[in-house]
């Protein structure tokens, strides 16, 4: 009980803190698009022939990508934490105009995602699954995200 609230006490403000802030929330999801990211940089250049395939490291990416897909981070995307709202977001007001259209990419990106860890395993699956999963990635930004 006692442990409990102790840990309460140093997680609760935390939690507080996040809520309230748009900038921190901004920084929440560039976060998971960053992590997103740092796996595509592992698995394009493998597909594309620019970097030798290595099945771990393969297999380590395409792992993380298929937990990253179970993240819902439609709660990252509140109203007012457009780029019209705030710095250091690219992230286009069209998003909020066009709230289904966002969402329906955004699963496209996680289903592609959560494909990648059945076809990691050899260079001939990957380059098509690597293809369509940053053809998802396009399709978003093309749409929502500013230049
Ligand atoms: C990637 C990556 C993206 C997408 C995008 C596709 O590997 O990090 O953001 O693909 O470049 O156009």
């Amino acid at each position: 009980m006692r442990k409990t609230l102790l840990a309460l006490t140093f997680v609760l403000p935390a939690a507080a803190a996040f809520a309230q802030s748009p900038e921190d929330t901004v920084k929440a999801r560039q976060g998971y698009f960053d992590l997103l990211g740092a796996q595509m940089a592992v698995l394009a250049p493998m597909a594309q022939g620019k970097m030798d395939f290595d099945a771990a490291k393969a297999e380590t990416a395409a792992k993380n990508l298929g937990a990253l897909a179970k993240v819902d981070i439609t709660p990252l995307f509140p109203e007012g934490t457009s780029n019209a709202d705030l710095m250091d977001t690219r992230a286009l007001p069209v998003i909020w105009e066009r709230g289904d259209d966002f969402k329906a990419k955004l699963s496209a990106m996680h289903a592609a995602a959560s494909e990648m860890e059945a076809a990691a395993g050899s260079l001939e699956t990957l380059g098509p699954a690597v293809g369509k999963l940053g053809g998802a990635c396009k399709a978003c930004h093309d749409d929502f995200r500013a230049k």
